[in-house]
């Protein structure tokens, strides 16, 4: 680490000397005016930490440069590196990112939610009066329904399905928020409209907003941010991440759906017969081994399998592992408490006895629903099946070298 860096770092911290001799190490003042030699941060850690007094808190948490955490950015999205979590909690510079015309940049001073239509009592909301209503919290994932990508042997979780993350959201239930406005009894609808260059908008039903839909301004203990929807977004647990509107500015209620782009050209699947199915809110339940996956590379004895299973209807009741090719299923361990809509962590403990085989998990949820295969998906939608709401099971391949890659699947 140069000097330079450490007089950065240090800037607002007093150092009244520091020799670039002793790299890595600066003269700073603690808050009770005491002297002390004392670690900066720097690319290469002392072998015995103990000698040295530790770098002196700051204003801001790092992570250690020995995690290199980052999302995988496209042009259009950016993935949560899913093989790099613990838990279930995504965090929060680490959720993923899915914007049609990027991120706009909004003075939450400004910031105004108009809801009208029909209602008795239009109003517009500002960000302090969605803060004095009484508040709600939940931890819940969000999937983009566009999260599914096979075709190469090495593809890391994160590039097969890093458009899931999970946050604990908090905001104003939208039942509050119609209370307040008098929603007409009749009102089926309501479009949702966002702030950004795309304006985005969505109809949704209103039973989805009354029993468990909500606008967002916290996530993870502090403010949205700016690529979650700051100051606040559109929350529909359990539903594809299309339908949760960020930087929400419009909701207009109606006795019927708007038939917007994204509903009409977008995001609809091709089924069976010509078909197009519209309105598939719903996330199906889906897991993924996160635990071992390319990159990673395996030795012999025991292992434990681990990795996420999620639904948007319910809870996970089950999560199945095969470590031989789908022969043989056994339940995997399920970590408490199982949420609602929720990323549920399991673990299962294996021997690899060295030999080639291939390692898959599929879940199950409170309403019955089983992860498909691939397959199942396709002889049920057909060979016209679009690209959005797959959720089969991912199966892993074990080489003979310990080396784990993807086992890639063909449909069209
Ligand atoms: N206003 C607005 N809302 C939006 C989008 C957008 O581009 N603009 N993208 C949608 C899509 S396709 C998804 S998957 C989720 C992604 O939310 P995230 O970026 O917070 O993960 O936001 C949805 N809400
Ligand atoms: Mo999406």
């Amino acid at each position: 680490m140069s000097e330079m860096n450490n007089k950065k770092i240090y800037s607002r911290r007093a150092i009244l000397a520091a020799s670039a001799a002793a790299a890595g190490i600066a003269l700073v003042k603690t808050t009770a005016g005491q002297l002390v030699h004392a670690l900066v941060p720097g690319d290469k850690p002392p072998a015995d930490p103990t000698t040295i007094q530790g770098v002196p808190s700051g204003k801001i948490g790092t992570r250690s440069p020995f995690e290199q955490l980052v999302k995988k950015p496209s042009d259009i999205s950016a993935r949560t590196p899913l093989q790099h979590l613990v838990g279930t909690m995504t965090p929060s510079d680490l959720h993923f990112e899915r914007h049609h015309a990027g991120v706009p940049f909004i003075d939450p001073d400004r910031y105004q939610l108009l809801v009208h239509g029909m209602v008795s009592r239009p109003t517009v909301f500002t960000l302090s009066d969605l803060k004095r209503l009484p508040s709600f919290s939940r931890i819940a994932f969000l999937e983009c329904s566009g999260n599914f990508r096979t075709g190469k042997e090495r593809m890391t979780p994160q590039e097969v399905c890093g458009l899931t993350s999970q946050s604990e959201w908090t905001g104003v239930l939208l039942s509050t928020l119609f209370r307040e406005v008098g929603i007409d009894p009749r009102a089926s609808w309501f479009l949702a409209e966002g702030s950004d260059a795309a304006k985005m908008t969505r109809s949704i039903p209103v039973a989805k907003g009354i029993r468990d839909g909500m606008i967002a301004y916290g996530q993870n203990g502090e403010a949205l941010r700016p690529e979650q929807g700051y100051p606040a977004r559109l929350f529909l647990p359990g539903w594809e991440g299309n339908t949760s509107v960020k930087w929400i500015r419009r909701i207009e209620v109606s006795d019927q759906p708007f038939m917007t782009r994204e509903e009409t050209s977008k995001y609809t699947e091709s089924i069976k017969g010509g078909k197009i199915r519209q309105f598939s809110f719903d996330m199906d339940a889906r897991s993924i081994i996160t635990f071992p996956a390319y990159p990673v590379k395996i030795t012999k004895g025991w292992i434990e399998i681990r990795g996420i299973a999620w639904s948007g209807r319910g809870k996970i009741t089950k999560v199945e592992i095969s470590t031989d090719a789908g022969r043989h299923w056994a339940p995997a361990l399920l970590q408490m408490p199982v949420l609602d809509m929720a990323h549920t962590y399991f673990r299962y403990i294996w021997k690899w006895n060295g030999e080639p085989t291939e390692i898959r998990s599929r879940a199950v949820d409170d309403t019955g629903y089983e992860q498909p295969t691939l397959d199942q998906l396709v002889a049920a939608r057909g060979k016209e099946m679009g690209g959005y709401h797959l959720n089969p099971v991912t199966s892993w391949q074990i080489k003979r070298d310990g080396e784990v890659l993807l086992k890639p699947e063909k449909w069209k």
